[in-house]
This record gives C-alpha cells, structure tokens and sequence, in this order.
C-alpha cells in the first residue's frame, strides 16, 4: 500500500483565498493513478483552508457564533477543494471516496482522541482510493479544533503500515533551513533518524513540516 499527501502549496495558490491551481491536481491525479496497488490519498488544505483558519484562530477552539461561522465556512471550503482533487483523481481512472476527518476523527486539546478507519479499510478493499484532507473537527477540550492531513498521514500510517508514505510538497525534499527564505539551505540526500532528532530539538530546521513516525 502506498499512502500519499498532495500538499496544499501544490493545489492551491497559498497566498490567495480559495484559488485551486488545477494543471497541478490533474498532474498528481494522474500520477496518482499511474500507482500499481492500493492507495490511500491525504491532500492539504492550502487557501482553502489556511488562510481563514488562521484569521479566525480556528485552532485556540470555541464555539462563540463568529468562530462557529468560521468553522463552518472553512469546513466548507476544504470540502470544495477536495471536491476537485476527488473529481481528477475519477478523470484520471481512479475510483476516489472522500472521507472527512471530521466524521471519523475526534481530538482532546490538539490530540487524537478517537479515531475509526473502518472506512478506509473497507472502501479500499473494495478496490476504491479512499480520499481524505486537513478539516476542521471536533475536539472534545476545545470544541473544535483543525486536524492536518498531516495528522490524517500519521493515523492512517499507524493503522495501515503502507510500504510507503509520500509527501509531495512544494520543495524538492528535506533541507537544512526554508529553502524559500535561505539560499544557505542545502538539500538533504539522505535523512536519518539523527536527521530528524535534530529538527524535532530545533537544532537544525528543515524546509518541510515534520511530523512523529508512528
Ligand atoms: O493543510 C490544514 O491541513 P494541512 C487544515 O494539511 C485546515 O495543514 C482546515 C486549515
């Protein structure tokens, strides 16, 4: 089993509210859909999730009815985008299922709390690519809080051991510093377990989000 993450910087222009970039979805799509076996499909959030999330603090929770108004607004738009990525992942000749997280995932202050995968299971061994994203959930300290697709690779990596999990982002892999802000960055060939101890301690930052192996 392969499990992959489109980053939110490919699909979407970050900088500009709710602006897809359609000739990347349909390249990874069709990437994608060039994969031998089964598949599991993470996709960030990007502009459609992002920008109002971060404007309206989606993450400190509260349900006070501007939040709430927010939180539904972004729970909307992610969907909209992942209506897109689903659309050219079928176009490509998969047969994609979207899963929200926020109707099989639960978080306790910023943590998983509850978790069901039935669902990806189930669909995919039917043969389906099931689909999920970065949302905004439930959580039972804060009321709602966002859960990353970040977060979503780490549970399905948990609960399926796929071969592989790949993170297609919009630098060419890990590096020393932000290759957008550093020209010193120097691209890592080959990350090791102290690789990452270092970026997890702050000692050495990488140019992509890093997350906890399973
Ligand atoms: O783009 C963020 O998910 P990510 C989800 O994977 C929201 O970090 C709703 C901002």
């Amino acid at each position: 089993m392969l499990l992959v993450k489109f980053g939110g910087s490919v699909l979407t222009d970050k900088d500009r509210l709710r602006t897809p970039r359609p000739a990347a979805i349909r390249r990874l799509a069709a990437e994608a859909a060039a994969v031998r076996g089964p598949l599991l499909v993470v996709h960030g959030a990007g502009s459609f999730g992002h920008i109002l999330a971060a404007r309206h603090r989606l993450n400190e929770g509260g349900t006070a009815p501007a939040r709430r108004a927010a939180a539904a607004r972004v729970q909307a738009d992610v969907r909209e985008l992942d209506r897109l990525v689903v659309e050219a992942l079928n176009r490509a000749g998969l047969s994609a299922v979207p899963i929200p997280p926020a109707a099989v995932l639960v978080l306790d202050d910023g943590n998983v709390s509850t978790v069901d995968v039935t669902g990806f299971l189930e669909f995919s061994s039917m043969g389906f690519t099931p689909v999920t994203f970065g949302d905004v959930v439930r959580d039972r300290r804060r009321g709602i809080s966002i859960c990353s697709g970040d977060l979503m690779m780490l549970e399905l990596a948990r609960a399926f051991r796929p071969d592989r999990a790949v993170f297609a982002a919009d630098v060419d892999g890990l590096f020393t510093a932000d290759p957008k802000r550093r020209k010193s960055a120097r691209l890592l060939e080959t990350v090791g377990p102290k690789d990452f101890r270092d970026a997890l301690s702050g000692r050495r930052v990488v140019g992509t989000r890093i997350v906890r192996g399973p």
